[in-house]
């Protein structure tokens, strides 16, 4: 790796809503024209990116247009040999969904925005899509009166009932991915984190078929490390996707551009994405959800796409630098990590062989865990000094 130039080998995908994003914001309207989403195809395509994905309303905003869209956007796909690896629906921007959609108090509104899901994921099924995210950022409310929880719960989980019995009945090979958030665009929104988010897939009646999609931003605005969030959603077996962007801290959704934000948060998350401990890495698409700041014109726009798969591979490159490092492993070692992975009842042993073993905690206590040498190897690493 030299220029850090991407192939379709790396994976990388763009929500055409990103790269499409026109700068509409809470305190300004447009600063850039719409983008077909056949030049972003071509676009991202000669970038490097592998797939795009889409909202239903991205793609196909007028029914009047559906079909010629559709026709122009699959040959676009097939001239670049780009592929879609997932959809989503939009049941935020239209005012029918201010109370959400799925567990909208207007029953009215639930139905029609599970149908809006159902004639998406028929379209997604056709694209090939084999990962369909929802991200409920209508779903939830501003004050506690408002929403009954229980039953808002109740309605999320019949409505994931229903869709993973239709893909089940259609015989579509498509998965769900539930993407948390804690807040914005409601003042709290219902299944706010990744933790929350596994605990409900549980309850649901078909779990296999729903996993998470969590995003870098989303989780850095409710304090939480993306990187350790992300390890527990693959060690539970429900890292379905990832959407990867940039934050600074606990504030608005920033969606910067993948590496810009939380620079060590970014490393630490490629780190677990490579899957250099007990547990295999992840190998799906490295998507990028992330939204190029109203300042850039479109040359801007193709720069900051560029720069996510760029970030991507220079950190990429940077970890693999990090875990080949004979100093590192030999760090790692003095910090007894690799200790972790051993059982702490050995095979066949008592607990009241434990309970009668001679403990020495005063001389455990005084035993350093060298873990500041090791993260200055990492920073060092990061910083390219290494
Ligand atoms: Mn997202």
């Amino acid at each position: 790796m030299t220029d850090y130039t991407p192939t379709k080998d790396d994976k990388f995908s763009f929500g055409l809503w990103t790269v499409g994003w026109q700068g509409v914001d809470v305190f300004g309207g447009a600063v850039r024209d719409r983008v077909d989403p056949v030049e972003t195809v071509h676009r991202l395509a000669e970038l490097g990116a592998a797939a795009v994905t889409f909202h239903d309303d991205d793609l196909l905003p007028d029914d009047a247009t559906r079909d010629k869209e559709l026709t122009r956007f699959t040959e676009a796909l097939a001239e670049t040999g780009m592929g879609v690896e997932m959809a989503t629906t939009n049941l935020f921007s239209h005012a029918v969904f201010k109370d959400g959609g799925l567990t909208a108090n207007d029953r009215d509104v639930r139905r029609y925005a599970l149908a809006k899901v159902l004639r998406n994921v028929d379209l997604a099924a056709e694209l090939g899509a084999k990962t369909y995210v929802l991200w409920g950022g209508r779903e939830g409310a501003e004050s506690g009166g408002s929403k009954d929880v229980h039953a808002a719960l109740d309605r999320y989980k019949e409505s994931m009932d229903l869709l993973c019995g239709y893909v089940r009945d259609k015989g579509y090979d498509m998965r769900f991915a539930l993407e948390p958030k804690p807040n914005e665009p409601r003042g709290d929104i219902l299944l706010p984190t990744i933790g929350h988010a596994i605990a409900f897939i549980n309850d649901l009646e078909e779990p296999d078929r729903v996993g998470l999609n969590p995003e870098v931003g989303h989780e850095e605005m409710a304090g939480l490390n993306y990187a350790q969030g992300i390890a527990q959603a693959m060690w539970h077996g429900k890292l379905f996707h990832i959407d990867l962007n940039g934050q600074h801290g606990p504030r608005f959704d920033q969606d910067l551009r993948f590496g810009a934000g939380n620079l060590r948060g970014a490393f630490w998350t490629v780190d677990v994405l490579e899957g250099p401990g007990a547990g295999p890495g992840y190998d799906g698409y490295v998507h990028f959800d992330y939204k190029p700041p109203r300042s850039e014109d479109m040359d801007g726009v193709w720069e900051t796409a560029r720069a996510c798969m760029r970030n991507y591979l220079i950190l990429r490159e940077k970890v693999r630098a990090f875990r080949a490092d004979a100093e590192v492993t030999e760090a790692l070692a003095a910090a007894r990590v690799d200790q972790l992975a051993v059982p702490t009842l050995g095979e066949g042993e008592t607990l009241d062989a434990l309970r009668a073993e001679a403990h020495d905690p005063e001389a455990m206590a005084k035993r350093g865990m060298h873990f500041e040498r090791l993260d200055q190897l990492a920073m060092e690493h990061l910083l390219g000094v290494r």
